[in-house]
Order: C-alpha cells, then structure tokens, then sequence
C-alpha cells in the first residue's frame, strides 16, 4: 500500500500525526511551496522566506533518513499554485492508496481539505493535530454552554492534566499566577541580552533571494533575517532563552525600549507555530529550569501561562468558535486602518517604533502588539476586519487561530466578551510608564488636550463616551465610567472635539500621499 503524506508547511515535526506510522520504503510525502499560501493575504516577506526555508530544510532532513520527499519549489515547472492543484497532480503522479494529512491551522484550509474529501479519487485520513496539549474535542467539551470564556480557569485546568508546575495536586509556590511580582519598567541603560545569531545558510539564502525577487511588492525588509529555521537551531534558540531571558521574562515582560524590540522575550513563536518546537518540550524545559533553580518561579509560572495557557487557550477558542467568531463586531467600529501602520510615518513615536520593528523584524513583543499598535485600534475604533488583516500580514508567527482570537477578541473587544472581560483600553500614562517612547515623541504625554496632546489622553475617553452605551453596564469598567462621570460638561466636550479633529486629521489618511 502507498500512502501519500501530505505535510503543511506548518507542521515541521517529525512526530506530526501525518508522519507517525510513516512507511519509507513505499510512502510518498509531498510537500508544496505555493503562491495561494503567499499570498492569501501579502504576509511579511519574512514570513514566506521563514516557512519556505524551514520547509526545505525539514525535507533535506526526511530524505537524509531515506524518505522518499515530493518537493514543489515555487518556481518548479507546472506548479498550479495552490494546495489542492498540488495534491491533485502528485495523487495523479504517484497513484496512492490513500492520503493522510494532519488536521490544518486555519478554517480556510480546513475547509479546502474537506472539498479533497468529497473530489479525490482516494480516501483521505485527516487527523488530529498531535503538536497541541489540548485536542480540539476536549476544548470544545470545556466550552459548551458558556458565553464568556476565561483563560484563567482553562490555565488551572491544563496545569492540573500536565502536571506543569504542580505538587501533591496543588500549584507549586501555594499560587497559581505570580504576575504580581512581574511588569517592571527597564531601568535607565539596561542591557538585555543579544538575540541569537542564525546566520542564514545557502539554502536560507537561495529562499531570501527568492522571496525578494518574486515578492518584492509585499510589507517588510529581509536584511535583518536571523530566524532559526531547523529543528537543531530553534532548540539552540529555546536553550538560549532558557539560559539568557527566562530569569528575567517575568519581570520585564510588559517593558518597551526604543532600539530593543526582543528584551527577555522568548522570540520561539514562528518555530513553535511552524512546529519545529511543540508547546510541551517548550513549556517541560522551563519547569525543569525552575527545578534546577536555574530562573525563579514568578518568571517560569508567567513564562508558562503564556503557551500552557493563552496559546492553547486561543486556538481551542478558534476551532469552537469559528466561521461566526470573525463576524461580530460589538463595538461598531468602521473607521479605516491608517496609512502609517505600513509605513511608519506617524508623529506618534510609540507607534512609529513598533511598526519600525515590525518592518524591520516580523516581530513585535506582546505589549507593543497589544498596548500601542492594538490600544490604537481600538481607541481609533478601526474595523476588525482591517486591523486582522494587518495582523496577520505583519508578523511572521502569523497564523489566523492565533491572530484572530488577540486581534479580534484580545484587543478590539469586537466579540463583546467571549475572550476578555474587558477592553485594554488605556492611554498615554501606560505607555510612558512601560517604555521610552514618550521621551522622543513630539506629542506631550502628560498634556491632555489640545493639537499638541498625546491623541491617546483624549482618544481614551472619547472611546469611554462613544461606547458608553455599550460598556458603563459592564462592571469591570465601573472605575473608568465613575471618572469619566466626575470630569464635567466642558472638559467632555474638549475630549470630543480633539478627537475629533484628530481623527479626520493626516495621521489618518488610510492611503500614501
Ligand atoms: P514570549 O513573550 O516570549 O512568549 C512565549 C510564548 O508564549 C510565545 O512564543 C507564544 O507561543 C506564547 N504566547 C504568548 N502570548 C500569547 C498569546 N496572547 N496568544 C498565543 N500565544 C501566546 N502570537 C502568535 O504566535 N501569532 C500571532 O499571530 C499573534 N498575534 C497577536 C496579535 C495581538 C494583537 C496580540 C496582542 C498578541 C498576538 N500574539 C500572537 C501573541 C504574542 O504577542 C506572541 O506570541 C509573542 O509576541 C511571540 O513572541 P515570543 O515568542 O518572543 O513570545
Ligand atoms: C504561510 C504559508 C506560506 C507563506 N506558504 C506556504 C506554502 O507555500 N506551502 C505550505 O504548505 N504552507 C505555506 N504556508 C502555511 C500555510 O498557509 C498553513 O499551513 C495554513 O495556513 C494552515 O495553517
Ligand atoms: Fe505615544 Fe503619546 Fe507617548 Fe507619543 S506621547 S509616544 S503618542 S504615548
């Protein structure tokens, strides 16, 4: 019997459920670089180079073990471009028995690999996605019949079945989350450590010359591509941060510096969700680090949270929420996304640097995606379907079950509570407290109106006013609404006429010059 594997380009572990009773001596995996996948939306050119190299790399070492590998290039002659002309030109070449595919990231392509069922002349075997501490199944059990959704409760769940972090059936420390210990600014001339260097080699480099030529009209530099794209070199990377950045993640994890987008961050979320790492070598590393009291536990246990907890969390929510969860948008927000998230050029420094890290980098920590590029958003109420875009084109750990639910759940509040509580709306205190950004902006932090204003101060309470209707009721915004009940009738009206006349100013033009 020969079965055909089809493995996407997001499933790089040899352990994939695809790959787990793999035949060598007659099974067939084919694996596709396509232009459909590059340009679904037009990703960062750093992303497309990131999984086209991964790619080639994660085959070179399949048939180094003598599996017989079906690799399309992009260029290859007859190439159709998309996944389901691939498999169906290899099932017509190669005559399979069978198909076997591991269940895929996004619903666009589950979708897709549903109609393969019902128009290939051979049985295909999807199964479940092996590289998750969650199946999807128990997930959707976990959510049934509840409304709103907390990550909180589904961490200590996911704690107690692990056994991360647990002792005698109870959290390891007496609690279960220490980020009261964390979230402390960068002290004035800190040096974090340097980001590991990964060279790109011949195989990396032919991919970056590639992306460059073909690509060339997409967002995003390449120069500065220092990804790990094996196996070896993304466990080089977790044994860099294990040794470097855990000891500290926790308590700079909300810091922003101008110049220093990595800090203590991990930067293991494009090999994770590529599947060069899986969430539980990753997250088994880190608890042994606090074992051997190598990192204390305040930044192990948040170091943990963030992939035990939020990851699973988010793509357990997709896959139970999905195709109406992209659909809502509770706060009615319609405006245009802004020119300067492309290009920068935006007096407003904190934006301004992290759309440069981002260009620069594919790459973006947490606070800057959630409390500048997302608190944006959200004050300037941008309609969801533009801001995930963004998103999902920018970074190169872009993948939609893990953008949307930040994007559309996380940060524009869009469906009314299923994920958070709350909006993150904050203004321009936050981010001068957590970063230096305010010290080179040419707009005045701690000025609250008026054209030389930081436009957060006045767009904070504009969005309070705008949505009163829908968020005074909501009892976790009781302190902001009592605030803004207490500023008066002539204080109101200056909030809304400044952010008025910002919001129909040139920072948001939504198209070049
Ligand atoms: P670290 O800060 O070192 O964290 C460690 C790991 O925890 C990450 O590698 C990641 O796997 C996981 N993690 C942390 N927070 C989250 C979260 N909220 N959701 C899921 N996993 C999390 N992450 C993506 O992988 N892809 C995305 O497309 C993505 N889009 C985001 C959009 C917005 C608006 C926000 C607020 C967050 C988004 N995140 C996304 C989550 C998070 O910002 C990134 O995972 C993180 O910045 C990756 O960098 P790191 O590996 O250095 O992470
Ligand atoms: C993101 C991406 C890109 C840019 N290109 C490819 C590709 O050419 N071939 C491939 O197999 N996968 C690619 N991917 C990843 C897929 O888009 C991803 O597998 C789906 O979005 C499902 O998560
Ligand atoms: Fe951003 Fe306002 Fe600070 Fe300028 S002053 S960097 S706009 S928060």
């Amino acid at each position: 019997l020969r079965t055909l594997r089809f493995v996407l380009g997001d499933q790089l572990h040899r352990r994939v459920s695809s790959l787990t009773d793999l035949d060598p001596q007659s099974d067939v995996v084919l694996m596709v670089e396509v232009r459909e996948e590059a340009t679904y939306v037009r990703h960062h050119k750093q992303k497309i180079a990131y999984l086209f190299a991964a790619m080639r790399h994660f085959a070179a070492d399949l048939e180094a073990e003598g599996v017989t590998v079906d690799y399309v290039r992009l260029d290859a002659p007859g190439n159709t471009g998309s996944f389901t002309g691939e498999l169906r030109r290899a099932v017509e070449q190669h005559e399979p028995d069978k198909i076997v595919v591991t269940e895929p990231g996004e619903w666009r392509v589950w979708e897709m690999m549903q109609g393969w069922r019902d128009d290939l002349p051979v049985p295909v075997d999807i199964r479940d996605d092996n590289r998750f501490l969650c199946p999807r199944a128990d997930f959707a059990r976990w959510a049934e019949g509840r409304h709103a959704l907390r990550m909180e409760t589904f961490y200590r769940g996911m704690r107690k079945r692990t056994g991360l972090l647990m002792k005698d059936g109870e959290p390891v420390g007496g609690q279960w989350n220490f980020d009261h210990d964390n979230r402390k600014k960068l002290p004035r001339g800190h040096r974090s450590p340097e980001r590991p260097d990964f060279v790109p080699d011949a195989i990396t480099s032919e991919v970056i010359a590639l992306v460059s030529d073909r690509f060339a009209d997409h967002f995003g530099d390449l120069d500065a591509f220092r990804w790990p794209v094996t196996r070896a070199d993304a466990l080089t990377a977790l044994k860099h941060f294990l040794d470097e950045c855990l000891p500290h993640f926790g308590d700079y994890q909300d810091a922003m510096k101008t110049g220093a987008p990595f800090l203590y961050h991990a930067l293991l979320s494009p090999a994770l969700n590529a599947g060069l790492l899986t969430a539980e070598e990753v997250c088994r590393a880190a608890a042994r680090a606090y074992d051997e009291g190598a990192a204390p536990l305040n930044c192990v246990e948040g170091f943990i949270r963030q992939i035990l907890g939020w990851r699973e969390y988010v793509r357990g929510l997709y896959w139970a929420r999905m195709p109406a969860y992209a659909e809502t948008n509770a706060l009615a927000a319609k405006r245009d996304l802004p020119w300067f998230y492309w290009s920068g050029e935006t007096r407003m420094n904190c934006l301004a640097q992290c759309v440069a890290d981002t260009r620069a980098h594919a790459y973006a920590h947490h606070i800057q995606r959630l409390m500048v590029t997302g608190n944006f958003a959200l004050l300037a109420g941008l309609e969801p379907a533009q801001v995930e875009e963004w998103y999902l084109v920018v970074y190169a750990d872009a993948y939609e079950w893990v953008e949307l639910p930040n994007v559309h759940g996380m940060v524009l509040w869009a469906d009314g509570g299923v994920m958070g509580s709350k909006p993150y709306a904050a203004s321009g205190a936050y981010i001068n407290r957590m970063s230096d950004y305010c010290r080179g902006c040419t707009y005045d932090v701690a000025a609250k109106s008026g054209e030389s204003a930081c436009p957060f101060n006045y767009l904070y309470w504009n969005f309070l006013i705008e949505n009163a209707d829908r968020l005074a009721g909501n009892p976790r915004m009781a302190m902001p609404y009592r605030t803004l009940d207490g500023l008066g009738e002539r204080r109101r009206e200056e909030i809304t006429t400044d952010a008025a006349r910002f919001l129909a100013g040139a920072e948001m033009r939504s198209a070049p010059f």
